[in-house]
């Protein structure tokens, strides 16, 4: 299977008909348990569904290969996912965080396990000077979100891993913006991948999940390790939803780009709006990196609409056919405000720094008719 061509991974990897019955699809093992035929003797590596799950294993194989990664580590979130890797720090410990990510990382980075000794510095992470200077004798994590969350910067993913290699540190490479399909961090030196497998992976805002993927067997040991320790892990349903759901990833991502392409032309074109943050418009300032680093441009655009706060709450009031809710990466469009929502845990200061100001406004483009999604904008601005 490794080595034929993405579609076909994303429909069979890590599963095969079930042998005793040849059921085509995965069956959701519903069992907290395994029965042993010996104390300590039994089938594979199944004892217990914390440790391990038959639909889990297929989900994480899968996920593994789409990423050309050989190691899948699921978790019941994406905040469960980045908190596995967080747990193999200690206390004195320190991380470079790019500056811009989802509010949620800056929480438990800068609420959580700060609490616990492990300290960060955040940093604008297309300044690679500004990169290297932000490392200590302490650091071990370079920790990258590309496409960032919410401002859609690109970060550069193999000159990041090559500053953090040099200092004997892990680069950590949250690439659910882009979803395997668009970007393979692994491919340019990261070390650790991680999803909101919520998003495009999920693709259809029913489930809440996370995954690691590295290519490291002793780093994917520690990890496993960490999964069944403190025990995040996604329920068999959960993990299901998630294999069916990568069998379209391929088409879902397609019919995303070409929907947030016009969308965004037609923003940049609209007087209503001040500015408009999409990797693929040539007024991006890292279009030629995000050109050559991802495969095409993703669905996600942020767009600053003139008027401010009462302009940007009338425009998302307006919407009909885009609902106004956090989170991303659904066939159905969404569209959100990430002050007041998303990155209302970041400091206002911070916020302003970053270009998260009142008038900024979220979309995850989904894959509905494009014109009846430029139609409802337009009349909604
Ligand atoms: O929601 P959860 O599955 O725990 O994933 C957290 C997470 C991690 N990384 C990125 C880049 C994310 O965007 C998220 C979740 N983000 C949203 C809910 C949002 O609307 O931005």
């Amino acid at each position: 299977m490794s080595n034929t061509k993405f579609a076909t991974r994303a429909i069979h990897a890590g599963q095969s008909p079930d042998p005793s019955t040849g059921a085509i699809m995965t069956p959701v093992y519903q069992t907290s348990t395994f029965v042993q035929e010996s104390p300590g003797k039994f089938k594979e590596n199944y004892d217990y569904a914390r440790s391990a799950n038959p639909t889990r294993t297929a989900l994480e194989a899968n996920l593994a290969s789409l990423e050309g990664g050989k190691f899948g580590i699921c978790f019941s979130s994406g905040c469960a996912a980045m908190s596995a890797v967080l747990h193999s720090l200690s206390s004195g410990d320190h991380v470079v965080v790019c500056d811009d990510v989802y509010g949620g990382t800056f929480r438990l980075f800068s609420r959580v396990f700060s609490q616990l000794g492990i300290t960060f510095t955040m940093v604008d992470m297309c300044d690679h000077a500004a990169t290297e200077k932000a490392f200590t004798a302490a650091t071990k994590l370079a920790w990258v979100e590309t496409p960032t969350n919410p401002m859609l910067k690109i970060i550069d993913i193999k000159a990041i891993a090559k500053i953090a290699k040099a200092k004997k540190c892990l680069t950590v490479v949250d690439n659910t913006f882009s979803s395997p399909y668009l970007q393979n961090p692994l491919e340019l030196g990261a070390d650790i991948v991680v999803h909101s497998s919520t998003k495009y992976i999920g693709g259809h805002s029913d489930v809440i999940g996370g995954v690691l993927i590295v290519n490291d067997s002793a780093l994917a040991d520690k990890l496993h390790y960490l999964q069944n320790a403190v025990g995040g892990v996604p329920g068999p349903w959960d993990c299901f939803l998630q294999l069916r759901s990568t069998k379209t990833l391929h088409v879902r991502m397609k019919a995303h780009c070409e929907n947030a392409r016009a969308i965004a032309q037609f923003l940049e074109s609209n007087k209503k709006v001040e500015k408009v943050y999409y990797p693929g418009l040539k007024s991006h300032p890292q279009h030629a990196l995000a050109s050559e680093q991802m495969r095409d441009f993703g669905g996600m655009i942020s767009m600053v609409v003139r008027g401010g706060l009462p302009a940007a709450r009338s425009f998302l009031e307006r919407v009909k056919i885009f609902s106004l809710g956090e989170s991303l990466g659904g066939v159905e469009s969404l569209i959100e405000h990430p002050a007041i929502m998303t990155h209302a845990t970041i400091p206002a200061e911070n916020r302003a720094k970053l270009g998260i100001v009142d008038g900024l406004v979220r979309l995850s483009v989904g894959i509905e008719d494009v014109n009846d999604l430029i139609a409802d904008i337009d009349q909604a601005l």
